[in-house]
């Protein structure tokens, strides 16, 4: 199911993407080859910019595990229920409003930013903490691009994002009959302005080609892939910058169990369970579809990022 949307889908040459890097490598050169005789040269980085050096190459989880087995506790706290009850979640019209240390503060059209950048798709690790993984082919762009434009003053230490609040559209954060609601709203999310800055960084507008589905955070969230799933936050309609380091939703909660780094870290186990392996999803079954593998450390992109928590004591910056 897609939300319909006046913005144009993501315009992929090929949408499938199943060509490996070595085809693509011998197409590209045939292609150069058959251009240098035609001297249409100029039109190489087209093709250049499609295979990016931050994609994985590992097989692909099915998008209908990665459209049906969410967490977004704005819908619902299980994981096949997101799909149902977000299915009618429309984004039309949305905004995206910046603030705090900023030179260009406001409220923007979503549309118009999407003016603003260049989109790719590339290909990333998701890792929940919960100890399921998946590979998703997302589309987006890199959050240094929005920031760059958005010009942040020398007094933005931290970037703090924050999830729509509509408990009509979210029955997630509708309060129940104890008055209780499963956590505090909007949800919250914040980086380092370096980790903000980190090319990996994305702001995902699609995923398999298409807009992304609202079960995965319509129509603007964000992936950090080096980080547990719950930094990655959905549905943003703010963007705030600021000096001091956010408290995010989960640090909030509970926050003897996450912290504000959450980075994917094989030797630091959750207070209540080893975080050293995780369950990778790939298949439409749960159950059979599955592979239980050794976690790698910030999730396999340490060559990336490794250097941002140079002499950082990882335990403790949890
Ligand atoms: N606003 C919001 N963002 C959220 C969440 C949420 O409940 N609300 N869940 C997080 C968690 S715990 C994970 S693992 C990922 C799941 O993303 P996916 O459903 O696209 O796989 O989204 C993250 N972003
Ligand atoms: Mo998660």
């Amino acid at each position: 199911m897609l939300i319909k949307n006046t913005r144009s889908k993501p315009d992929f040459n090929c949408p499938e993407y199943e060509i490996t890097d070595e085809s693509a490598f011998i197409n590209r050169r045939q292609l150069i080859k058959g251009m240098a005789a035609s001297g249409a040269l100029s039109s190489l980085p087209i093709l250049a910019g499609k295979a990016s050096p931050y994609s994985t190459s590992e097989q692909k989880t099915s998008e209908y595990s990665i459209t049906h087995y969410n967490n977004f506790y704005e819908f619902s706290l299980s994981k096949e229920e997101p799909a149902k009850k977000a299915k009618n979640f429309v984004t039309n019209n949305w905004q995206v409003a910046v603030e705090g240390e900023v030179e260009s503060p406001g409220v923007y059209d979503f549309e118009d930013i999407l003016k603003w950048v260049q989109q790719e798709e590339r290909i990333y690790r998701l890792r929940c903490v919960e100890a399921w993984s998946m590979v998703v082919p997302w589309y987006g762009f890199e959050l240094r691009q929005l920031i760059k434009r958005l010009k942040p003053t020398s007094k933005a230490k931290y970037v703090q994002f924050e999830t729509l609040y509509d408990p009509e559209r979210m029955p997630g954060q509708r309060r129940g009959v104890f008055n209780f609601s499963s956590l505090d709203w909007p949800y919250v999310e914040g980086l380092r302005m370096d980790e903000a800055m980190n090319p990996l960084t994305l702001m995902v507008t699609g995923l398999y080609g298409k807009n992304i589905p609202p079960q995965n955070g319509a129509p603007l969230r964000l992936i950090v892939p080096w980080k547990y799933g719950f930094k990655s936050i959905k549905s943003i309609v703010k963007i705030k910058f600021v000096e001091k380091q956010p408290v995010n939703t989960w640090q909030k909660t509970a926050p003897k169990e996450y912290g504000f780094y959450a980075n994917v870290n094989p030797d630091v186990p959750h207070p209540r369970w080893s975080q050293a392996k995780e369950r990778r999803i790939l298949s439409e079954s749960l159950f059979s579809g599955t592979r239980r593998i050794k976690t790698e450390f910030l999730n396999g992109y340490a060559e990336h990022v490794a250097h941002l928590y140079k002499g950082m004591d990882l335990s403790r910056h949890f």
